[in-house]
C-alpha cells in the first residue's frame, strides 16, 4: 500500500518535468591565452553567441590564460569527459600524430590565404584523426606570421650557437636543435616571467604573442620570417556533441562559423597592429636578411621531409590537395 502512494505521487512530478522544457546545461570552456589575447576575445564572444542562440539552453563560460586547465592538460580534460568544449594551439598535439602539425612545417604556407588553402586541405583528415581522439572539431583561427624574437642583432643561423630558445611545439624545438639553440618549453602565460629571468632569451613566435606578453621588456630584436601560421583550435567531447539535438548543433555550428571568420580578419588587422607596437616601445623590427631567410628555408626543406615521412599517405594527400589549390 505504501509503495502504491509513493508512485502516485511521483506521477504528477514525472508529468510537471515532461512538460518543462529540456534541463539548460553549462559547458566550461577552458582556453589557453590570456583573457585579452584575440583568440580569447574570439572565443568568449562564440561562447555567447551559443549562450543567446539557444535562449540559455546551453550556456557556454569561457576559462582563458589557462585558469580552468593548464593549455598542456586542455585537450585530455576535453577527451576525457572533464570539461566539454576547449580550446589549444593545434600543433602543440604533433607527438601525438603529425597531422596536428601540418600548419607548423615551415614555409609551406606562409600567408593568410595560404594557411586558409592549407587548413582546408587538412580539415577531411582532421575531422577523422580528431574522431579516433573522441573529439568533434568545430572551428580554427590562425596566429600572424611567425618571426624570430632575440635580445641582440642576429644575420646568421651561425649568431644563434647557444641561445636559450624558448619552443611551444616540436616544429619550434627542430628549429632550434638544427640552428644549434637551446630549447625549453615554455607556454605563453610563462614567457614574459621566462625572458625576465634569463630561462630563455629568443624565441619564434608572432608579433601578438610579443605584444600581449610585452616582450620588449627584455627582447630588443623582432624579425619577420612568416615561416608559417600556427592554429588555435576548438573542439568538444564527442560524447557531448551526440547528446545535442539538431537545433542546437545547427546553433553550434553558426556560431562556430561566425568566429572562425572574424578570429581570421583579427589575426589579419592585429598582424600590422602589433609589429607596430613592437617597434613604438622601442623594439627593432625588420625582415629577416637574405642570408639568415636562406639558411632557415634551409631548415624548412629538412622539416618538410621530415613530416611528410612522419604523416605517411594521409600527410601526403593533405599536401598534394593543397598544391593542387595553389595553381
Ligand atoms: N603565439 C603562440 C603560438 C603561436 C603564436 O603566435 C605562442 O607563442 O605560444
Amino acid at each position: 500500500m505504501k509503495k502504491r502512494l509513493n508512485f502516485l505521487l511521483l506521477v504528477p512530478i514525472i508529468l510537471i518535468s515532461l512538460a518543462l522544457p529540456a534541463m539548460a546545461e553549462k559547458w566550461d570552456m577552458p582556453m589557453g591565452y590570456s583573457a585579452t589575447n584575440f583568440h580569447s576575445v574570439t572565443g568568449a564572444e562564440f561562447a555567447q553567441c551559443v549562450t543567446i542562440g539557444t535562449g540559455g539552453e546551453l550556456e557556454i563560460v569561457t576559462h582563458p590564460g589557462g585558469s580552468l586547465f593548464k593549455g598542456s592538460e586542455i585537450k585530455r580534460a576535453v577527451q576525457t569527459g572533464q570539461v566539454d568544449i576547449g580550446e589549444r594551439l593545434l600543433s602543440a598535439h604533433q607527438n601525438e600524430d603529425p597531422l596536428f602539425g601540418i600548419d607548423s612545417v615551415p614555409f609551406i604556407a606562409t600567408s593568410f590565404e595560404a594557411s586558409t588553402d592549407l587548413w582546408e586541405a587538412a580539415k577531411p583528415a582532421m575531422n577523422d584523426m580528431m574522431k579516433r581522439q573522441n573529439l568533434h572539431l568545430l572551428y580554427s583561427v590562425p596566429w600572424p606570421p611567425q618571426g624570430l624574437y632575440f635580445k641582440k642583432e642576429v644575420n646568421t643561423v651561425a649568431d644563434m650557437q647557444g641561445v636559450k630558445f624558448r619552443s611551444y611545439n616540436s616544429a619550434t624545438a627542430r628549429i632550434a636543435e638544427l640552428a644549434g639553440m637551446d630549447p625549453v618549453q615554455i607556454e605563453a602565460a610563462e614567457i614574459s616571467q621566462a625572458f625576465a629571468t634569463g630561462v630563455a632569451e629568443s624565441m619564434i613566435s608572432s608579433g601578438s604573442t610579443g605584444y600581449d606578453r610585452k616582450v620588449w621588456e627584455s627582447l630588443t630584436h623582432f624579425y619577420e620570417v612568416d615561416a608559417w601560421l600556427p592554429r588555435n583550435y576548438v573542439f568538444i567531447n564527442s560524447q557531448s556533441w551526440d547528446r545535442l539535438d539538431e537545433s542546437t548543433r545547427n546553433i553550434l555550428d553558426g556560431c562556430a562559423s561566425l568566429a572562425a571568420y572574424a578570429g581570421y580578419w583579427r589575426a589579419v588587422h592585429y598582424t600590422q597592429f602589433t609589429l607596430g607596437e613592437l617597434a613604438r616601445n622601442g623594439m627593432l623590427v625588420q625582415r629577416a636578411g637574405d642570408e639568415l631567410t636562406s639558411e632557415l628555408k634551409g631548415f624548412g626543406e629538412i622539416m618538410t621531409q621530415e613530416w611528410l615521412e612522419a604523416a605517411g599517405e594521409t600527410g601526403r594527400n593533405v599536401i598534394d590537395a593543397y598544391l593542387a589549390s595553389q595553381q
